[in-house]
């Protein structure tokens, strides 16, 4: 960044310890914060040591933004977004705020000048995995961009001391061992410890009258505990907005149980503080609903009535009513994890600030949106009516009372109707009975939204169909995207440097300026240029894995990589069908001249998840074999990347040749990988699901590597008794590779291992993969032919980068603040 924007950021040419950006500043900052924060000097700080003083040198920094902000938002009092999400993916934040900040020149030579490396300390932070996958890093991919566009916003959700779990792979298969990510501290986070609510849980409700008779109800619970406030500064991208992130932690309420010491119950009172701290304990792993589980509604709700409560707050310091409560706030339901806040907001507002019901409801169903993540059936949340009723006594009535005023609606527009109400009533009839979360979050919101052209268009033909016939004008789409901060100036500064250096700078604001790029896609020294990008990230690659899995690959070689969650409907095991099937046809025709390529693999399954750990078990049995086998030697490698997270990612992104996006068409809300890969030059290969329809659309068909059915063609297939097994006799070549799984040739000649998944795939296959799989073993041949052709190859590499500026998660969020949040931008000046 050129020194007068830095200046301008900075406000004053005058550089304080706290706010200078000059190399001298951030060396003086450094060695300040070494020795009032961590009590070290140079010659015995150790790598943490270094860390973490470079963090609060960076902190110093975002705080003065920080407050800059807080201040313009005091002043100005604009709408705000507030984003309800139980996950967040923000990946390491010390490289990101360097990038926003445009100080990464000048701090890595202060650090040069004391000898310290910059990279060391950057590969040293351990990121927050406060979620799953797509759904968490997308949050934090929007937390990004409302910053960037200067928009008025807080990130709600929960502070996990455990995040996702780490994975291992022993023996082939993978372990979990738990997350300790604050082990070393967290320099990034502030704890608000006067920012605290109670959180009511379990006991009973009771009709009450008030002094002017008015009937009341008290909820008296069995349990109170605090929510805490810890806050982690967003910066936007050259700009000095700072969003925050707010996350709550659980607490034993302080002088709730006072009651307990008093009889000399310690031990109870202790017990109760010991299982009050557990709410935000850990992360639930899965990346679908644990129905039934008591503790994971405990963590929907803490978070929810503290987002709620801090909302209130922060309203009533603006000196408005109540009732103009979502002129103030927008709230984003990120799926339906938080749609118990349609229940939370209506009895906050009526038992706790005696607003009628209609009036409360008016202000309800004016202030939330929501965002469906999934077609799939199972994923969608209800929650069984005992355990319910046991934690939330008084939302199931106030749910109840929902429910009754609008099936009436119902009813008005379809008499007779009675299947239908039922359908769409939020509670589920079904022994023991259940609320919906998603049809509370449809009655409870304003607008509607998916997160890919074809998701939305399903949503609102299968899942949500009825809704939509109600109310039409609610739904809408909204296809996701990525930051290409995080994910291209960051992962892959080559890549950054010679964009800048052909397009100039403005592309990462406004990456419909990489469009220019077409120009030079025949360009053979502009070719040679990036051939040699991609070739620098791949060796830098290849010296990790060979580290971190102690196998070494070709970098000329073709890299293809599937870098996701483990998943069937994922189809992983596709993949490993089309190795298999070039390890067959290495054997059986060893001369055989075909591209070599390196298969990377990267994901974690679901603890539970038996079939996915089943897949998982499957690659690294036949990496074993593969990368064994000289007969295949340097023509096939296969690598499973342990752990795979934002961090592994910026690795993994700017080096893959070919994106694997390989989801039953109809399965894959969007989809945020594909984008990631393709923004880096990878070219993909894949069905049309999910938002891969419109990358296609948006790169072009003649440079996408499409197979597979339809959605609609795989709704057909399965309704006509769809018979694997005939697919599997049929074809020699599939039968083959199937067979020689089934015969333990993977397993030590176990044929046991691998039989739930082969037997599943020819008498089952939900998931179609035998349909697929000679469509897509002819598309990996072409995939394969092309890369030979290297012009032809980085032509179309180039095209990709230069038509993907519409994933960028600022046209979604620009998206967003028109259509459903109704927020502008507001600068903010230092
Ligand atoms: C998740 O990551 C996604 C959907 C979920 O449905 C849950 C989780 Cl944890 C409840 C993913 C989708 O699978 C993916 O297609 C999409 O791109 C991503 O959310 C963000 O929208």
């Amino acid at each position: 960044m050129a020194e007068s924007h830095r200046k301008a950021l900075n406000g004053t040419n005058r550089e304080t310890i706290r706010t200078g950006l000059s190399e001298e500043s951030i060396r003086a900052a450094f060695l300040d914060n070494l020795f009032y924060l961590q009590g070290r000097f140079p010659e015995v700080a150790t790598l943490n040591d270094q860390y973490k003083a470079l963090a609060y040198t960076v902190r110093d920094r975002l705080l003065h933004r920080w407050v800059a902000t807080t201040r313009a938002y005091q002043k100005a009092n604009p709408r705000t977004v507030c984003y309800l999400s139980a996950e967040y993916l923000p990946g390491p934040f010390l490289g990101n705020n360097l990038l926003n900040l445009g100080i990464e020149e000048p701090t890595r030579r202060a650090l040069a000048g004391l000898g310290i490396e910059l990279d060391a300390l950057l590969e040293h932070e351990e990121e927050p995995g406060l979620g799953n996958g797509g759904l968490g890093r997308l949050a934090a991919c929007f937390m990004d961009s409302l910053a960037t566009l200067q928009v008025p916003a807080i990130g709600y959700g929960i502070r996990y001391e455990f995040g996702i779990f780490d994975q291992v792979i022993r023996d082939g298969g993978q372990v979990e061992t738990t997350d300790n990510w604050l082990r070393f501290g967290n320099p990034w986070e502030v704890r608000r410890p006067a920012i605290a609510y109670d959180v009511r849980i379990g006991g009973y409700t009771e009709q009450t009258t008030d002094a002017q008779g008015r009937f009341g109800v008290r909820w008296v619970p069995n349990e109170v505990f605090n929510g805490i406030a810890v806050d982690t500064a967003i910066l936007g991208h050259g700009v000095n907005t700072v969003n925050l992130l707010r996350l709550w932690t659980a607490e034993a309420a302080e002088g709730f149980d006072f009651h307990a010491f008093n009889r000399g119950d310690y031990y109870g009172a202790v017990v109760r503080e010991v299982r009050s701290e557990t709410i935000s304990k850990v992360l639930y792993p899965n990346d679908e609903p644990e129905i039934g589980k008591r503790l994971r509604l405990l963590q929907q709700y803490f978070f929810v009535t503290c987002s709620l409560q801090d909302m209130i707050r922060i309203h009533r310091t603006t000196g408005q009513p109540l009732d103009k409560f979502h002129e103030k706030f927008s709230v984003q339901l990120n799926d339906t994890h938080p749609a118990i806040a349609v229940a939370e907001l209506m009895r906050l507002l009526v038992d706790e600030h005696q607003m009628g019901w209609d009036a409360a409801w008016e202000v309800t169903r004016h202030t939330f949106a929501y965002t469906n993540h999934t077609l799939l059936p199972e994923a969608l949340e209800k929650w069984p009516i005992p355990l319910f009723q046991n934690v939330l006594p008084r939302h199931l009535e106030i749910i109840y009372e929902i429910n009754a005023r609008f099936l009436d609606e119902v009813r008005l527009r379809h008499p007779f109707d009675t299947a239908r109400v039922q359908r769409m009533s939020i509670i589920d009839e079904a022994p023991p009975r259940f609320v919906r979360m998603a049809h509370l979050a449809c009655v409870g919101s304003f607008a509607i939204n998916g997160v890919a052209e074809l998701h939305s268009r399903l949503l609102k033909e299968t899942v949500l169909r009825d809704f939509f016939e109600l109310w039409p004008e609610k739904f809408q789409n909204k296809t996701n995207g990525v930051t290409p901060r995080r994910f291209v100036m960051l992962s892959n500064p080559g890549l950054s440097r010679l964009l800048t250096r052909t397009l100039g700078a403005g592309w990462a604001r406004d990456p419909s300026q990489l469009r220019v790029l077409e120009r030079h896609a025949d360009d053979a020294a502009f070719q040679q240029e990036w051939r040699e990008v991609k070739r620098s990230r791949k060796e830098a690659l290849a010296a990790r894995i060979l580290d971190r899995c102690n196998v070494s690959i070709d970098p000329d070689s073709l890299f293809d990589v599937q870098a996701k969650r483990i998943h069937e409907y994922k189809r992983q095991h596709l993949n490993v069908l089309h190795i298999v099937t070039l390890y067959n046809r290495i054997k059986f025709n060893p001369g055989l001249d075909i591209t070599p390529r390196t298969f990377i693999f990267g994901g974690k399954a679901a603890p539970g998840y038996a079939m996915a750990k089943l897949m998982i078990r499957l690659i690294n049995a036949v990496a074993d074999v593969v990368n064994r086998d000289p007969d295949v030697a340097g023509r096939l490698r296969v690598v499973f990347l342990p752990n795979f997270s934002v961090k592994l990612g910026h690795g993994l992104y700017p080096a893959a040749d070919l994106s694997e996006q390989l989801s039953t068409a109809g399965k894959e809300a969007s989809g945020t990988g594909n984008m990631k890969f393709s923004m880096n030059g990878a070219l993909t290969i894949g069905t049309l699901d999910g938002a891969n329809v419109e990358i296609r659309e948006e790169v072009g068909a003649d440079n996408f590597f499409l197979f597979g059915l339809t959605a609609e063609e795989v709704v057909r297939t399965l309704a006509e008794g769809y018979r694997p097994w005939d697919i599997y006799n049929a074809n020699l070549e599939l039968k083959g590779v199937i067979d020689l799984i089934a015969s333990g040739h993977f397993s030590h000649g176990d044929r046991t291992v691998f039989q739930p998944l082969v037997d599943h795939l020819v008498w089952h296959d939900n998931y179609l993969l035998l349909a697929d799989y000679a469509g897509y073993i002819a598309c990996q041949e072409q995939a394969g032919l092309t890369y030979r052709d290297s012009r032809q190859w980085t032509r179309m590499s180039i095209l990709n980068v230069a038509r993907m500026g519409k994933f960028s998660s600022d046209r979604t969020i620009a998206e967003y603040c028109r259509d459903i949040w109704r927020a502008e931008p507001m600068a903010v000046d230092v």
